[in-house]
C-alpha cells in the first residue's frame, strides 16, 4: 500500500500544486473558525459593555430573545469551542502534511473530517440560536439542553478524531518511505496534540452518550450533576492544551526562524510534547476543589499533578525565550536584554505570536494561583478565572493564531498580506486591550465580583465594582478595534492583496540542537501514551468507580432561563 501511496504521491510532486487538496482542507477549516470568532468574539463586547449597564443586547431581543445567557453561551461556544477546533484542524493538517512533506493519507477522510465537525456544528447552533441551548460552554447539568445540542457538539468531538487517524496513516507512509529517520519535529508534535486530545476527549464522549444525551432524549428519568462534572473535566483541562500546543508548534518551530535565528532545542521540546501528553490529563478536578462527593485526597492528588504540568510550559518558556535570543543576537542585538530591540518587530506574523508570549506568562502564573487548593477557594467562580483564560486561550491561542494567518492566508490565497500596518497595529491593540481587560477582571474577582452572572443587572453591584467595571468595557473596546483591523486585512488580502506567481516556501526553523542530537526514545510515542494512560487510570479510576456505583441518576433537568 504504501509503495502505491509513494507512486501516486511522485507523481503529483512533479506537478505544481501538490498540496492543492490540503491546502483547501485547512482554508475552508480557517473560514469556519474566523467566522465563529468574528460573531463570538461581538457579544464579548457586548457582555463588557452590560457589565458597565450598556444592554445592547435589549437592541437585538427579536433574534437573541435569551440575552445575557444566550450571547455568553454563544460567546463560550464559539470562541473555544468552534473557533479553536476548526483553526487546529485546518492548521495541524497543514503542518503535519508539510513536515512530512506528503499530503493526508486519505484526502476524503480529510473532508469527511470538515464534513463530520460541519454536520455537528450546523446541529448544534439550532437550539442555541433558538434560545434552547443558553447552558453555556460547559452545560453543566441539570442544566438541560435540547438533545440536538449535545449530538452537534458530539459530532464535532468525533469529527476532529479522524484527522488523528489520517495523520497516523500519513505518519506510517512516511515511516515506510524514510526508515530509521528522525520524525520532523512539527510532524511529531501534531502528532501528540492529536493523540491527546483522542484520549482525553473519551471522558466527554462517555459524559455525552451515556449521560446526556439519553437524558435530554427522555430515555432516562434523570442525571448525575457530579458524575458529569468529572467526566467534563476530565477533558474539559486538557482540551486547554489542545487549544495550547498547536500555538505552540509555531512557537518552537516557526517563530525562531521568522525571527531570523535557530530553534534552541530540538529534543527538549519533544520532552516538552511528551510530558503534555503524559501529564494534561490526569488532573481535570483542579476544576472540581469546591465541588461536593469527590474526595480531598484525589482533589489533592490532582492539585499536585497540575503543579507537574506547568513544567513543560517552563521548558517551553526557557526554549523559546533562548530561540529568541539566538535570533536577535543572529541580527546583531547586544547586551544582556538589549537583543530584544535588534528582533523584527515589523513582522507581522512575529510580532504578533511574541506579544501573545508576554501575556501568556501572566496567564501562566495565574495558572499557579488556580492550581493551588487552598488559593482556588479564593479565586474559584469569580471574574478572576475570566481573565485568568482570556490571557491563554484569549490571548495565547487565539492572538498567536492570528499571527500564524498573517502568513499562512497568505499562502493559501496566493496574494500578499494586504496590509503590514494594520496587522501590526492589530497585535498591539489586542495585546494593550486585553492587558487592560484581563487586568480588571482579575481584580475584580480578588473584589469579590462572580463570574457567567449578569452583573449589569445583578441588585448587588456595589461601588467599588462599579470603580473599576469602566476599565473591563475600554479593554473590550480597544479589541473591538483589533478585531476590525483584522478582519478587513484579512478580507482585503483575500481580494485585493497583489498575486503571488508562485506558492512561498514553508519557513521552518533550523535547531542549535537538532533532533539527532537527543536519544531515539525521544522519538516514540507508544512508552509515553502506556504512561499516560497508567496514570489516567489511578487518577480517576477510585474517583469515577465510586462516582458509578453509587449514582441514582434522579436528578430531573431544570431550564433556568
Ligand atoms: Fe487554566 C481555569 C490552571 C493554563 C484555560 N483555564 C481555566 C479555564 C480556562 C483555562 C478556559 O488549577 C476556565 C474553565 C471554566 O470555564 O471553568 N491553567 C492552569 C495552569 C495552567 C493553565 C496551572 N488555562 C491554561 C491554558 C489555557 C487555560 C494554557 C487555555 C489555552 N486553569 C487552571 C485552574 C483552573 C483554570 C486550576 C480552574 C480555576 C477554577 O477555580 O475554576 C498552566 O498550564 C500554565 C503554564 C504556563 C506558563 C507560562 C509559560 C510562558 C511561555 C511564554 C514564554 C515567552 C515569553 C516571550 C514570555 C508557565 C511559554 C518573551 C519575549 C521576549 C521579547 C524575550
Ligand atoms: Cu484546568
Amino acid at each position: 500500500m504504501a509503495t502505491i501511496a509513494a507512486g501516486r504521491y511522485a507523481r503529483e510532486r512533479e506537478e505544481s500544486d501538490v498540496f492543492l487538496t490540503e491546502n483547501r482542507i485547512t482554508g475552508a477549516n480557517l473560514i469556519v473558525a474566523f467566522v465563529a470568532l468574528a460573531i463570538g468574539g461581538l457579544f464579548g463586547v457586548f457582555q463588557a459593555l452590560e457589565y458597565n449597564q450598556i444592554n445592547l443586547y435589549t437592541s437585538i431581543k427579536p433574534v437573541l430573545p435569551g440575552q445575557y445567557y444566550q450571547g455568553l453561551s454563544l460567546h463560550g461556544v464559539l470562541n473555544v469551542l468552534v473557533f479553536t477546533t476548526y483553526f487546529i484542524i485546518g492548521w495541524l493538517t497543514f503542518v503535519g502534511t508539510r513536515a512530512f512533506d506528503r499530503p493526508l493519507a486519505s484526502r476524503n477522510l480529510g473532508w469527511a473530517t470538515f464534513g463530520v465537525m460541519t454536520v455537528g456544528l450546523v446541529l448544534a447552533a439550532i437550539p442555541l440560536l433558538m434560545n434552547n441551548a443558553t447552558v453555556l460552554f460547559t452545560f453543566y447539568p441539570p442544566m438541560k439542553a435540547d438533545a440536538i445540542y449535545y449530538i452537534g457538539l458530539t459530532l464535532v468531538v468525533v469529527g476532529s478524531w479522524l484527522l488523528e487517524v489520517n495523520l497516523v496513516l500519513t505518519y506510517r507512509q512516511w515511516k515506510a518511505a524514510n526508515p530509521g529517520a528522525r520524525t520532523p519535529l512539527p510532524a511529531f508534535m501534531a502528532l501528540v496534540t492529536m493523540t491527546m486530545w483522542t484520549l482525553c476527549t473519551v471522558g466527554i464522549a462517555a459524559e455525552m452518550l451515556v449521560l446526556i444525551i439519553p437524558w435530554s432524549l427522555g430515555l432516562v428519568g434523570g442525571t448525575d450533576p457530579v458524575l458529569a462534572r468529572t467526566l467534563f473535566w476530565f477533558t474539559g483541562h486538557p482540551i486547554v492544551y489542545f487549544w495550547l500546543l498547536p500555538a505552540y508548534i509555531s512557537w518552537y518551530t516557526m517563530v525562531p526562524r521568522q525571527g531570523g535565528g535557530k530553534l534552541f532545542s530540538d529534543p527538549m521540546a519533544r520532552v516538552s510534547f511528551i510530558l503534555f501528553l503524559i501529564l494534561s490529563i490526569p488532573i481535570g478536578m483542579h476544576h472540581q476543589y469546591t465541588d461536593p462527593g469527590v474526595s480531598q485526597i484525589w482533589k489533592l492528588v490532582h492539585a499536585v499533578f497540575t503543579v507537574g504540568v506547568f513544567f513543560p510550559s517552563l521548558l517551553t518558556f526557557f526554549n523559546v525565550v533562548a530561540s529568541l535570543e539566538n535570533a536577535g543576537r543572529a541580527r546583531g542585538g547586544k547586551g544582556f536584554l538589549v537583543w530584544i530591540f535588534s528582533l523584527p518587530w515589523g513582522n507581522p506574523a512575529f510580532a504578533t505570536q511574541v506579544l501573545a508570549m508576554i501575556l501568556f506568562a501572566f496567564g501562566g502564573a495565574g495558572g499557579l494561583i488556580n492550581a493551588s487548593y487552598n488559593l482556588n477557594l479564593v479565586v474559584h467562580n469569580t471574574s478572576w478565572i475570566s481573565g485568568h483564560f482570556h490571557l491563554t486561550v484569549g490571548t495565547a491561542v487565539t492572538l498567536s493564531f492570528m499571527g500564524i494567518t498573517y502568513w499562512l492566508v497568505p499562502l493559501l490565497a496566493k496574494r500578499e498580506l494586504f496590509s503590514r500596518w494594520m496587522a501590526l497595529a492589530q497585535a498591539w491593540t489586542w495585546f494593550v486591550g486585553m492587558a487592560i481587560f484581563s487586568h480588571f477582571m482579575h481584580y475584580l474577582g480578588l473584589l469579590g465580583m462572580p463570574r457567567r452572572t449578569q452583573i449589569g443587572a445583578a441588585p448587588y453591584l456595589n461601588a467599588e465594582w462599579r470603580m473599576w467595571l469602566p476599565f473591563v468595557a475600554v479593554g473590550a473596546v480597544i479589541m473591538f478595534v483589533s478585531a476590525i483591523l483584522y478582519y478587513a486585512n484579512m478580507v482585503l488580502t483575500i481580494t485585493a492583496g497583489k498575486r503571488m506567481a508562485e506558492e512561498p516556501e514553508v519557513e521552518w526553523a533550523q535547531a542549535v540542537s537538532g533532533p539527532n542530537d537527543g536519544p531515539a526514545w525521544l522519538d516514540r510515542f507508544t512508552p509515553w501514551l502506556v504512561i499516560a494512560v497508567v496514570l489516567i487510570v489511578i487518577n480517576y479510576a477510585p474517583t469515577l468507580v465510586q462516582l458509578i456505583s453509587t449514582t441514582t441518576l434522579n436528578i430531573p433537568g431544570v431550564r433556568s432561563w
